[in-house]
């Protein structure tokens, strides 16, 4: 195999201080197509991705969930691996940042730094944005001290800190990108970081002294590294810089970084002039995509409507998914996320064009030649001419990452050759035995369009091509197969398989309707949530007075359905209270049971027993009525008639 065909792609790698969205998911699925697509061309592929578990926002998640940061990074880290699975994602590595083989090349690459004098000791003053690790300069902070990108108020820091002398290598780093043009994509982009470039890239500062969940500085311990400093260099450390210098000499001259838009200057200055400090070549390529919204929205959190990619695929199919990803934007480009426009993509292109080319050539070939593809004297046809046309622009738009372009490219093909039927009217050819030659033909060339469509579908839709092949009557996987070693007319003589649905239309009426009620009972979910009572003042809350106390005895009520009659110790005195539980607990799982009592309620009588307090319970209502109900009860032991404040 040529040095050229060589393919060494990675993702960013993704903070796990989140569940995954659909950005995560965006970049991954383009990844995993321009690699499928690759392997399909002969490349040898390395396929990179992982987590980014270090820093400020892990520690913050980590101190809110009451976990310490390697057990939050532990367990959330598998959300993103759970992810590719579902998305089926082909990566061959997977790196976590807190991975003995990456620490130790961010601490080796740290220190060659500094013993080399690119990394030096002052003092940092700035404005900082927590949630975001990163200082902001005075020049870019949004009204009133915020951060630009997230919107929240910006906190001074000072701090002792290692700076990297990143400034000493800008000159080279210009020269780089203007004799290397495409080495940030697309054009906006490569525009936007040269000119940030020329005005003018300060030194770094590359430790902190503020949190503790981060890689010590070889040396100095009280120093932890900056997380994006760390972060980088997991697509060095993933191939081997220390460990397997062949590997590393083989996959880097080839790297790629795919990335979204908001990262490039950390990925196309910052990683840059690190990588020639230390010595080493620079990315062939960084291509940054764009940002989706939500129907016509800024996806985010508070707002509630961040596309949760688990959530599509279970809806609408994990291939449809895929595939409207990568066509409805031409990647680098900003888009918009909309179901309608999903269900639209699904309907026409997947079900219409793709689905129907699949099911009328089957009927035919079974109707008019029993199921086996006949063999005709020349198979060549416009097709066929077509075809070769097709497979060179599908590949220049992979090359430039042009998913939409490559998708378009292919279904042109298909609606050609769905006008190929429209056209040649097989149906009427199988009446005339005269023919017979030429209905041989018709069949053959639409049987070889739909073995190339599968083929050139398969990297993004790599289960739907599978189901293609197979219905085909074809074996083995089309993704193992070589595009340059497809030839037309080679299909004569397979027979086919039962032909079946491959996506089913969506009826647009029956699923607005469905989108409604869906949406109308999470309104009234939320509504339901958020019946607050009046405000009240401390002095209010005060006068009520709850103890802890034991649950002695249980007994029921004859007369009731929902209560149980309690004997419960408060320490200093023993109670009688009644309580409406009976539907959750049994007398025995409910006896011996810390609990809080409210103890100065006004007693009450409740089917013929006097009530003195009643026990707290959290529950889930539905029409008012309790579904999910737990107890109350102390976290430690502590003495009975404690006051709960
Ligand atoms: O930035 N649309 O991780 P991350 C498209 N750990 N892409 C989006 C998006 C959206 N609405 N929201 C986020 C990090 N993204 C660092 C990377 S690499 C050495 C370290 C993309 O989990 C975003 O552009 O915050 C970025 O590329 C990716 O999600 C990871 O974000």
């Amino acid at each position: 195999m040529s040095d050229d065909k060589i393919f060494y792609i990675t993702t960013p790698i993704y903070y796990v201080n989140d569940i995954p969205h659909i950005g995560h998911a965006y970049t991954t699925i383009a990844c995993d197509v321009a690699s499928r697509y690759k392997r399909m061309k002969g490349y040898d592929v390395h396929f990179l991705t992982g987590t980014d578990e270090h820093g400020q926002k892990i520690q913050t998640a980590a101190e809110s969930k009451g976990k310490t940061p390697q057990e939050l990074v532990d367990e959330i880290h598998l959300n993103f691996k759970k992810l590719w699975e579902v998305l089926n994602i082909s990566n061959d590595d997977f790196i976590r940042t807190t991975e003995p083989r990456h620490i130790k090349v961010v601490q080796a690459m740290f220190k060659q730094l500094m013993d080399q004098g690119d990394i030096y000791k002052g003092t940092y003053t700035g404005y900082y944005c927590v949630p975001d690790e990163t200082y902001v300069p005075e020049n870019a902070m949004g009204p009133n001290k915020t951060c630009p990108d997230c919107g929240r108020p910006l906190t001074i820091m000072e701090e002792e800190s290692y700076f990297f002398r990143g400034s000493k290598y800008v000159p080279e780093l210009i020269k780089f990108y203007e004799e290397h043009m495409k080495a940030v994509m697309p054009k906006i982009r490569y525009n936007e970081i040269m000119s940030f470039i020329k005005g003018g890239v300060k030194d770094q500062s590359v430790s902190r002294t503020t949190l503790k969940w981060g890689i010590p500085v070889p040396g100095d311990e009280k120093h932890v590294i900056y997380v994006w400093f760390d972060a980088l260099i997991n697509y060095a450390a993933a191939i081997g810089y220390l460990d397997d210098p062949e590997k590393f000499k083989r996959y880097w001259p080839h790297v790629r970084h795919m990335v979204g838009k908001d990262i490039i200057r950390f990925h196309c200055v910052i990683w840059p002039l690190m990588l020639i400090a230390l010595g080493i070549n620079l990315p062939v390529e960084v291509m940054a995509h764009g940002w989706w919204t939500y129907e016509g929205e800024k996806m985010s959190k508070s707002r509630g409507n961040v596309v949760d990619p688990f959530k599509m695929v279970s809806e609408y199919g994990l291939d449809p998914f895929r595939y409207f990803l990568l066509r409805e934007v031409p990647f680098g480009n900003d888009g918009d996320f909309s179901e309608l426009a999903l269900v639209g993509r699904i309907n026409s292109d997947l079900a219409n064009d793709l689905g129907n080319l699949l099911n009328r050539t089957l009927q035919m070939i079974k109707s008019y030649r029993d199921g086996v593809v006949p063999s005709c004297v020349n198979p060549q046809s416009e097709l066929s001419e077509l075809s070769q046309s097709i497979l060179d622009r599908v590949d220049e738009a992979m090359n430039n990452y042009a998913f939409d372009e490559a998708l378009k490219t292919i279904w042109e093909f298909i609606g050609r050759s769905n006008k190929f039927i429209d056209e040649t009217m097989p149906w009427k050819l199988a009446k005339d035995s005269s023919q017979a030659e030429r209905l041989n033909f018709v069949l053959v060339n639409l049987y070889e369009a739909l073995r190339l469509s599968a083929l050139l579908i398969a990297p993004t839709m790599p289960g739907t091509s599978q189901r293609i092949w197979a219905q085909l009557g074809l074996t083995g996987n089309p993704l193992e197969l070589q595009l340059e070693e497809f030839t037309w007319g080679e299909g004569s003589g397979n027979t086919i398989n039962k032909a079946e649905v491959l996506f089913p239309r969506i009826d647009i009426k029956l699923w607005k309707e469905q989108k409604e009620k869906a949406k109308m009972d999470e309104t009234q979910a939320q509504e339901q949530k958020i019946e607050h009572e009046s405000e009240i003042s401390i002095d209010d809350f005060k006068t009520v007075e709850m103890r802890v106390a034991r649950v002695t005895h249980v007994e029921e009520i004859p007369r009731s359905k929902k209560l149980y009659k309690l004997e419960v110790d408060l320490g200093y005195e023993k109670r009688t209270v009644c309580s409406g539980i009976k539907a959750f607990f049994t007398p025995e799982e409910l006896t011996g049971k810390t609990v809080i009592l409210v103890t100065n309620l006004k007693p009450v009588k409740l089917c013929g027993v006097e009530s003195n307090g009643m026990i707290l319970c959290a529950s889930v209502k539905k029409d008012g009525v309790s579904e999910q109900l737990t107890l109350l009860t102390p976290e430690k032991d502590i003495p009975l008639g404690s006051r709960v404040s």
